[in-house]
């Protein structure tokens, strides 16, 4: 029955059913049955698209920005799929504005499909499931994937690292907080944005931007762009999304990032099949329990009892035994 289901979902998305997409997210984000065999099948064709993140402080315009991006992009002939993790403010599909539909008549709002993640709290929850959306989306023919986030928790910078290209945006009036943004987002930006540009203070932002990214001393180049927009306008997003396209690609071009994210990958599938063997073969035969109780009655020490318990596993850990 469920085999049924899966298959026809697959068929459905090979033949460009929308529906079949959001559905087989939602199978893959939940691990329903069938969900690894819906990964394994799409994989070969994933690949192809751009991964672009958009990151700043809350209310900085990402979601305004992302619309308007997705707009430009769509009006190009772009297919596009949007990421929104944990959103607060929600998205219409790169329908923000309704002149610029008028603008760019062959934009089709199917070209732009957009999914809201809120999986926070579930640890390494959110990367995991943002990444699947993404090879999903990609594979069933989205050209460029924006995915946005706040970028503050662990699992968020961890969705940044797994991106082309990562936007950084700004706005007037954060003073200080520039350097409060998290310092692992800040270095690895490519594009930095100073939105709402309407308000004051948006050119001590630009300067703030530059003399830092100067201290970090590009060697390989003059290092990110800075542009100034007005989101809720549409004012300099073209300029932002043409500059991200090309150099998302170049990015994409270098080997090493497609391998750290291959690397990260395995390493994440890996390590959630080693945590569910875990939970399942230790809790269910009440070998955790027991461990605990001995360990409490200082009849064994917490170091033997998971010796013990590795024990069916023990070849696995041989490599790591060097280093006790
Ligand atoms: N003045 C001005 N307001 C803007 C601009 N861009 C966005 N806004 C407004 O800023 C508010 C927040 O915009 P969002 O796009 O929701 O910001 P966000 O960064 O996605 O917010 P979170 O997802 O909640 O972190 C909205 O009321 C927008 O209309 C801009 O360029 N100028
Ligand atoms: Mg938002």
């Amino acid at each position: 029955m469920n085999a049924d289901l899966v298959e026809k979902l697959l068929y459905d998305f090979n033949n460009g059913s929308i529906t079949a997409l959001g559905k087989l997210i939602t199978r893959v984000e939940n691990r329903q049955p069938g969900w690894m065999k819906i990964m394994k099948q799409i994989f070969p064709c994933t690949g192809n698209a751009l991964i672009i993140g958009i990151t700043g402080p809350p209310g900085a315009g990402k979601s305004t920005l992302t619309n308007v991006i997705a707009s430009e992009l769509a009006g190009k002939g772009y297919g596009i799929g949007i990421i929104a993790v944990d959103p607060t403010s929600p998205f219409s599909g790169g329908a923000l504005l309704g002149d610029r539909l008028r603008m760019a008549p062959t934009l089709e709002l199917e070209n732009v499909f957009v999914r809201s993640m809120a999986t926070r709290g579930v640890l390494g929850g959110l990367s995991r499931s943002v990444g699947d959306a993404a090879s999903l989306m990609d594979a069933f023919g989205k050209d460029v994937i924006i995915m946005e986030t706040v970028g503050v928790g662990q699992d968020e910078i961890e969705v940044i690292h797994a991106t082309d290209l990562v936007i950084l945006v700004c706005v007037p009036g954060m003073g200080d907080s520039i350097q409060a943004i998290k310092a692992g987002i800040m270095e690895i930006a490519d594009i930095f944005v100073v939105n709402k540009a309407d308000r004051e203070g948006a050119d001590q932002v630009v300067a703030d931007l530059k003399s830092m990214i100067e201290m970090q001393c590009h060697t390989d180049g003059p290092g990110p762009e800075i542009f100034k927009t007005v989101a809720v306008r549409g004012d300099g997003v073209f300029r932002v999304a043409e500059h991200a396209v090309k150099l998302g690609n170049q990015n994409k071009q270098h080997a090493d990032a497609a391998k750290r994210r291959i690397s990260n990958q395995i390493k994440t599938l890996a390590r959630q099949k080693i945590n569910s063997w875990m939970e399942a073969s230790w809790s269910h035969n009440g070998d955790l329990e027991m461990a605990v109780r001995r360990v409490m009655k200082k009849e064994s020490d917490p170091y033997s009892v998971v010796e013990e318990m590795l024990a069916p596993v023990k070849g696995m850990f041989t490599k790591e035994k060097q280093h006790d």
